[in-house]
């Protein structure tokens, strides 16, 4: 087990979750754990005693690493151009050994605000997943980042760097969610394309593959089907390609009820897990979509599915929140297929959702699923032959990993502007009167600067594999019906 550690705040304010901090990139946790310090006050001062290895050439971040190996980055606002360094005064340099306590910058929190209107801090360890629980302190103030909670034993070290997937689902009950998750589970467990999908405790193997024998039991007619609950499920997966993990995550399924019910002690996660979803999926249930008049289905949606939502994401909106890419499933499409078409599915969606669809940067994919073409047929005696499965996990990997890619991008940046600073302040060292010139600091350097390196080649190396998943995707991507832009793309 890692051991757990605890870090003084460097900054002064108020401690909180580090996904509240508006920095996109660092309240995903892609760069780290950690935590965000609102209104901070003007220093940032060293933390633990160790080495400054990056500080940007605004001012506005800074890395450290401790003497005990904890790699430690500290980042003031958003990055922006209009940024500049009249608003920081670094009083350190990078290659310096720095005592705990030691004031390492000085900034004018009121300046930023101007530029950039919030001079939230994200504090992160990047190393992060070589420690255990990590404990933030300020005064009487704490917050405790505890350690991911995924079974990590499977994944490669590099694949442990990885923050934690998440998506979640949304949708009236008895629209067919865990069906859905039955039937994706049955099939990306045996794997497809090199692609398989593993739980991550055996205990939820057996669970999902007896309740998807269970589905697939033609003789047992409506009994077949999973019983009907009310609760929100979490499941954990791993998605793997060749039997390697590429990637672990998590999987939230949510009933309706939830966005209505203010009180429900799970309303107040519901917004939290959005926003730190790779990708929101929204079940429509396509008992709505019967018959033939269009405005009747319309309005079906709208009673049965959407209203709620549209309701819940006005107050999303209205609380700053953006919204991650969505994945409108539309399930039981046996039951509608030959009554309604894709050019009535898109007027139909985009009318029952429409807020959504106005929404500024929104990208939204279609899917329609089935259990299988003749599944209702004669008392629901038909064949499990399910069609489109894949496609919304496919989607939500595909979309975590363009996430990831730009945070590790953004690592490597910032890494490589560390390297040259750490490369200026050891050849200015190098050049100094052999009397004045310090040794140590020299061996210091080098050894994180070659660190740093190894780092980077690494990261290089996981982009590119990722990439490479990535690229695979594609061709997947291409059966979705996609909203981007504001327009339909065929
Ligand atoms: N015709 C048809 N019915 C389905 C399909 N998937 C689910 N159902 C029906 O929808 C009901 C609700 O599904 P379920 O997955 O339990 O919904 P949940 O409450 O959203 O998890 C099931 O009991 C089935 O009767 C499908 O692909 N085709
Ligand atoms: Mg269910």
């Amino acid at each position: 087990m890692a051991k757990n550690i605890r870090i003084f705040s460097p900054l002064d304010g108020k401690l909180i979750p580090l996904k509240e901090c508006p920095y996109p990139i660092f309240a995903s946790g892609a760069i780290g754990r950690g935590i965000a310090i609102k209104n901070p006050t003007y220093g940032v001062f060293a933390p633990f005693g160790g080495l400054v290895t990056i500080f940007f050439p605004i001012g506005h971040a800074i890395g450290l690493k401790s003497n005990d190996g904890i790699e430690i980055f500290i980042h003031i606002g958003i990055d922006d151009d209009e940024l500049s360094c009249e608003e920081f005064k670094s009083e350190v340099k990078v290659g310096e050994v720095v005592k705990p306590g030691q004031l390492l910058l000085k900034f004018s929190p009121p300046a930023i605000k101007k530029v950039v209107y919030d001079s939230t801090t994200a504090v992160v360890v990047t190393n992060h997943a070589e420690h255990g629980d990590i404990t933030f302190e300020l005064g009487s103030q704490s917050i405790i980042v505890k350690a991911a909670d995924f079974a990590r034993k499977n994944l490669s070290k590099e694949n442990t760097r990885m923050e934690e997937t998440k998506f979640t689902i949304l949708g009236e009950s008895m629209s067919g969610k865990t069906c859905y998750l039955l039937a994706m589970y049955s099939e990306m467990s045996q794997g497809m394309d090199g692609y398989s999908i593993v739980a991550q405790n055996d205990r939820l193997d057996t669970e999902l593959l007896e309740a998807f024998e269970n589905l697939d039991d033609e003789s047992i007619s409506k009994e077949r089907f999973p019983q009907r609950s009310e609760q929100v499920i979490e499941y954990l997966f791993n998605l793997n390609y060749a039997h390697k993990p590429i990637m672990p995550f998590k999987w939230i399924d949510y009933p309706g009820r939830i966005m209505r019910d203010k009180n429900d002690e799970d309303y107040p996660k519901v917004a939290q897990n959005i926003r730190e979803s790779s990708t929101l999926f929204i079940c429509v249930d396509g008992e709505l979509l019967v018959g033939d008049d269009t405005a009747r289905k319309i309005k079906n949606v709208k009673r049965k599915c959407s209203m709620t939502i549209n309701r819940y994401f006005g107050k999303y909106f209205e609380a700053g929140g953006k919204l991650p890419p969505v994945g409108i499933i539309l399930t039981k499409t046996d039951l509608f297929q030959h009554d309604t078409n894709d050019e009535e599915i898109r007027k139909i969606l985009y009318e029952a959702f429409s807020p959504l669809f106005f929404a500024e940067n929104i990208k939204i994919g279609v899917i329609p699923v089935t259990l299988g073409e003749n599944i209702a047929d004669d008392n629901y005696s038909g064949e499990v032959d399910p069609v489109n499965i894949h496609l919304p996990i496919f989607m939500g990997i595909f979309f975590a990993l363009n996430e990831q890619i730009a945070a590790y991008k953004y690592k490597m940046d910032s890494n490589n502007r560390s390297i040259n600073d750490m490369d200026y302040w050891k050849r200015d060292e190098e050049d100094s009167f052999f009397i004045w010139r310090d040794d140590d600091k020299i061996r210091r350097l080098s050894a994180q600067i070659s660190n740093t390196q190894k780092e980077n080649e690494r990261l290089q190396q996981l982009i590119q594999n990722m990439e490479q998943n990535k690229n695979k995707f594609y061709e997947y991507l291409d059966q979705i019906m996609w909203f981007i832009d504001g327009s339909w793309r065929s």
